[in-house]
């Protein structure tokens, strides 16, 4: 299993979108950069000021192939998301340990972790002043996890910005995806759908270990 970039996202292949985009950037800078610098110095009259002018025709046509193969790449990556997204559709992964699911409720999480056979509950309740709970998600670094999410009364809303997760917990209905725990440490989520009076005092904690 291979760690990951810039967060731990519900699917590796997050990270070559963020990746690729960098990359389509700097070849956009550079190509915009080369075509200005051709059309100041070396332009054969004032008034000229396309490409094609000076011979560039098949240089054309084949960058126009390459960016092409780099949407279709695209394409490609989103679909490979999509799917990940969508576990009824998609298959297990190498190192996947289990599906935790989770339970919103007026105004505390429940935790339970349905990997060993043995399905045992615990609740998360806000435990001090900004961000603690009483007891966090534990989670082993390196591992896939399936998260089913959904309340048990008013909607509520699982977030955690470093795994650019946000899941609505929608009573009645279950929400699936999967979560690569790739970075070690400490993470801080919150209910991201009012859902009253103790709205702000339902923190997530999740310790990837
Ligand atoms: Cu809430």
């Amino acid at each position: 299993m291979t760690s990951n970039l810039y967060s731990f996202s519900s699917y590796p292949v997050m990270d070559l979108i963020v990746v690729y985009i960098w990359w389509l950037g700097i070849l956009i800078f550079l190509w915009v950069l080369t075509s200005v610098i051709i059309n100041i110095f070396f332009s054969p009259c004032v008034g000229c000021f396309s490409l094609s002018r000076l011979g560039f025709d098949s240089v054309e046509y084949y960058l126009i192939l390459i960016f092409s193969g780099f949407i279709l790449l695209l394409i490609f990556l989103n679909l490979l998301i999509m799917r990940s997204h969508n576990p009824s559709r998609g298959k297990h992964f190498d190192g996947f340990r289990g599906v935790i699911s989770v339970v919103g409720r007026q105004w505390y999480w429940v935790y339970s972790f349905l990997g060993s056979g043995i399905s045992e509950s615990i609740d998360s309740y806000y435990a001090c002043f900004v961000d603690c709970v009483d007891n966090g998600i534990n989670l082993l670094g390196g591992g896939v996890y399936g998260l089913n999410i959904t309340s048990a009364d008013v909607l509520h809303s699982f977030s955690l910005p470093s795994a650019n997760l946000k899941i609505d917990a929608v009573p009645g209905r279950i929400n699936s995806v999967y979560l690569f725990a790739g970075v070690l440490g400490r993470h801080l989520g919150y209910c991201s759908e009012f859902c009253g009076a103790g709205h702000g005092y339902m923190p997530i904690v999740l310790n990837v270990l």
